[in-house]
């Protein structure tokens, strides 16, 4: 039996101004609803009292309406995590100027099968299960959230790790489960190889691995074949962390995979290998696998002539606080840094750890097309991070560890069928570089996914100006948009 696994990090908040009786609808009501974890029980914001949130299946170029009503304390918006809004940036987030925190627990996943009268260009499965990997904290998530930018610290460690919701068995208070993230997660089911089928909802040429590792609100869809001897074997989920010990969550999560039939199980159930928590070339030798199908039913479209070149080095620095930052926003973020130096040098100079503070974004014309290189640093003492832009897909055409170099990485650059992607992991001290068309009108936020992060300013936003037809213009705003 094949399975089809989604596993989605993504958060979805989302309001609509479409109105057609033709269009399937979903009603989302947000509000707060007690929730049980680790022996004890707190409020959470929940879509529907559901955690995580419902579950919508569509078909490819499906049109739905979801209605959403706001019932809980705070002002929220939606984002849909990689699902484009063409020409419509208007309710997809931006985060950071509402409360990002939120989608800590305000999260579902969005399954798209084929277009209506077409197939997967994989073995249809017979089951497909989201699995949905969170967080949880016993500590209420806005508290979280106010420490963090207050102390800018690491006092943010959550208590457990969650598939679909539930810690598993090995936590307190926990039961087996049967079948906003802070931290890249390795991925294995015990005794299974499983096959690789797509990735941020774009097929990829199969491949098989026996563990998998994904950043925050990353998504891939892998394929279980259920092969072995009947028996119950743990799926399980641990950190990847460069950090110091005691400074991460070193706990596991599991749920557990059950074979139908006359058996004795095993007690306790087959544990997967998962690798350590530092395992630096276990966490990025999966990035290189990813390749596009790139063939007549599935073509890509990477743009091979370059007329914006950016190259933005990520590095920790500290959060913009009381107001500190001038202006609400500028459209200076320079296309390189001042200074190029030994980016992942073991040591640095302290002065450069401190970062210039600034709201600056970067103006695109329509149908430019971009290649951004992220360089990782070593500043502070560097770390990982997950790349997440809205409003566009993009072709990851290389990557690497150490400095980009660009005369010679240029050269390994893979244009022929680079994956489709809008959440990548930049490894510590390496580098990725994308290439996208600027071809969807707006203001469009592009972050790290680690919270912490983005929470001390790893994000700006690209302005993607109209083009010259009405079809390239961005949509007026709905009625309802709120005043600044
Ligand atoms: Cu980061």
């Amino acid at each position: 039996m094949k399975v089809s696994i989604y596993k989605l990090l993504g958060f979805l908040l989302f309001f609509s101004f479409y109105h057609c009786q033709a269009w399937p609808r979903y009603e989302f009501v947000v509000k707060e609803a007690p929730y049980t974890r680790l022996c004890s029980t707190k409020n959470i914001l929940t879509v529907n009292c559901q955690f995580p949130g419902p579950t919508l299946n569509v078909n490819r170029g499906d049109t739905i309406v979801v209605d959403v009503y706001n019932r809980g304390n705070y002002n929220i918006t939606i984002h849909w995590h990689g699902v484009k809004q063409p020409r419509n940036p208007w309710s997809d987030g931006p985060k950071y100027i509402t409360h990002t925190w939120l989608r800590a627990t305000v999260h579902g996943a969005l399954i798209i099968y084929p277009k209506i009268g077409t197939t997967y260009p994989f073995p249809k499965p017979d089951v497909e299960i989201p699995i949905i990997l969170g967080e949880w904290r016993k500590e209420d998530i806005m508290q979280v959230y106010l420490d963090l930018e207050r102390y800018a610290g690491l006092g943010v460690l959550s208590d457990a790790y969650l598939i679909n919701g539930q810690p598993g068995d090995l936590y307190p208070c926990s039961k087996p489960v049967k079948a906003i993230l802070v931290d890249n997660l390795f991925f294995a089911i015990a005794n299974h190889t499983v096959m690789m089928v797509g990735s941020d909802a774009s097929y990829l040429k199969p491949f098989n691995r026996t563990f998998i590792c994904l950043t925050p609100c990353q998504t891939v869809d892998i394929l279980l074949e259920a092969n072995q001897s009947p028996n119950h074997y743990y799926m399980a989920a641990s950190v990847y962390t460069t950090v110091l010990p005691g400074s991460y969550n070193n706990s596991t999560t599991t749920a557990i995979v059950e074979y139908n039939g006359n058996y004795t199980p095993s007690s306790p159930p087959v544990f997967p290998y998962l690798p350590e928590y530092n395992e630096t070339e276990a966490s990025i030798n999966f990035a290189p696998s990813f390749r596009s199908l790139a063939d007549k039913e599935h073509p890509i479209d990477v743009p091979m002539e370059i007329n914006t070149h950016l190259f933005y080095t990520l590095s920790l620095g500290s959060p913009c606080k009381n107001n500190s930052c001038p202006g609400v926003y500028g459209t200076n973020l320079p296309d390189f840094p001042q200074l190029f130096f030994h980016f992942t040098a073991d040591y640095l100079p302290m002065e450069w750890e401190i970062p210039q503070l600034g709201t600056e974004g970067r103006v695109l014309d329509y149908n430019s097309t971009v290649e951004l290189v992220f360089q990782a640093t070593n500043l502070i003492k560097g770390a990982d991070h997950g790349m997440h832009l809205y409003g566009h897909s993009f072709y990851v055409v290389g990557l690497g560890l150490w400095n980009f170099d660009k005369d010679k990485d240029p050269l390994t650059y893979n244009l022929v069928d680079p994956p489709l992607q809008n959440t990548i992991h930049v490894p510590r001290n390496g580098w990725m570089a994308i290439r996208f068309k600027a071809n969807n009108p707006g203001v469009w936020h592009m972050h790290c996914h680690i919270d912490q992060h983005m929470v001390w300013g790893m994000g700006t936003a690209f302005i993607v100006k109209d083009g010259e037809s009405p079809e390239a213009k961005m949509l007026p705003p709905p009625p309802d948009m709120p005043p600044c």
